[in-house]
């Protein structure tokens, strides 16, 4: 074979390796339910998982405002592209996004949801919403169970209490209502006075959480679920000048909060793993997809609870959400 034959065969051969490499590299996209520092920090987690196992990730615009009506149109706009070969989202409600992931779904793209889920989030029975390829979140019942143990201890077993939520058709939040109330229940002498949703507005959880105290003057704690419900509970109590005297038990370590707490303005911060979802999305998409493999239908990352004695430890600084 001529001297000029072989230096083309291993061009060619090159140039067919660089395309085939190419041609595998996966592109995921990632859906947020909203601008706050848990989907950032799941945004962190996954873009370094996808990184590392080199995959290009694809961040659809983060909607302004909690709902389908802000969410849908940009999840349309993102998968419209054609060229993704997988989507984790958090649906903002579990009956509304059911009909336009089953349509992504049924385009051709594998769908996970982390954080929150479609129906009762059961996808192992054939259901209109069992096509995900599985829920990647918190134990969210557990977690309000816990809140309403640590509250209650923390109050002497005894006293009233008030719940400031976000939205009644989003799976997270209204299991950590359903965990609070159950976990209350052990407590013959808590009672939960009232529960208001703020729709994921910091100032309208801050007014409702204002007026409990209004009606409510020997209110003894209040639990706010989220971001936007525990800052708005925070800010309403401190704007009271009651901190301390009624104990806040609060959801998500932000870094607001975190301050809080380690000024003694907060009691409790319970911290989701959001940096840990986004990888396994990425990690078990990846595996999904080239290896074949069957992804769990539920994964649930742990939990961490924040209080005065751990708040400055070390090793607790990395469930703060960045
Ligand atoms: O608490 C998180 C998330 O788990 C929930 O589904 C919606 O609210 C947050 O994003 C915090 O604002």
């Amino acid at each position: 074979m001529k001297k000029y034959t072989v230096h083309l065969m291993i061009v060619s051969l090159l140039i067919l390796f660089v395309t085939m490499t190419c041609a595998a590299q996966l592109r995921f996209a990632f859906m947020p339910g909203i601008a706050d520092p848990f989907y950032f920090t799941m945004e962190k987690g996954a873009k370094a998982k996808a990184e590392e196992l080199g995959v290009e990730l694809l961040i659809g615009e983060y909607p302004k405002a909690w709902g389908p009506e802000y969410q849908v149109p940009i999840l349309k706009a993102l998968v419209a592209r054609g060229d993704i070969d997988l989507l984790f989202t958090a649906p903002t409600s579990t009956e509304a996004l059911i009909p336009v992931l089953k349509e992504i779904h049924d385009s051709g793209i594998p769908v996970i949801t982390v954080d929150t889920y479609l129906g009762d989030g059961d996808y192992t029975k054939p259901s209109g919403y069992d096509f995900p390829l599985s829920f990647i979140g918190t134990d969210n019942f557990l977690g309000g169970q816990v809140v309403a143990g640590q509250l209650a201890i923390m109050l002497g077993g005894k006293g009233k209490v008030f719940l400031e939520n976000t939205n009644p058709d989003t799976s997270s939040v209204m299991n950590r209502e359903l965990g609070f109330r159950a976990g209350l229940k052990i407590f013959p002498e808590m009672e939960l006075v009232g529960v208001e949703y703020c729709l994921d507005v910091q100032e309208t959880a801050a007014a409702q959480v204002s007026a409990a105290l209004q009606r409510h003057p020997d209110l003894a704690g209040v639990f706010g679920v989220n971001v936007f419900s525990a800052q708005g509970a925070y800010q309403a109590v401190v704007g009271a000048g009651l901190e301390g005297a009624v104990k806040i038990a609060t959801w998500d370590a932000t870094e607001t909060l975190i301050e809080a707490l380690k000024r003694d303005e907060v009691d409790l911060i319970l911290a989701q793993m959001p940096a840990q979802m986004g990888a396994l999305c990425v990690e078990w998409g990846v595996k999904h997809l080239n290896e074949g493999a069957e992804i769990p239908k539920k994964v649930t990352p742990g939990f961490f609870v924040f209080n005065q004695e751990n708040v400055n430890d070390p090793e607790a600084q990395q469930y703060i959400y960045k």
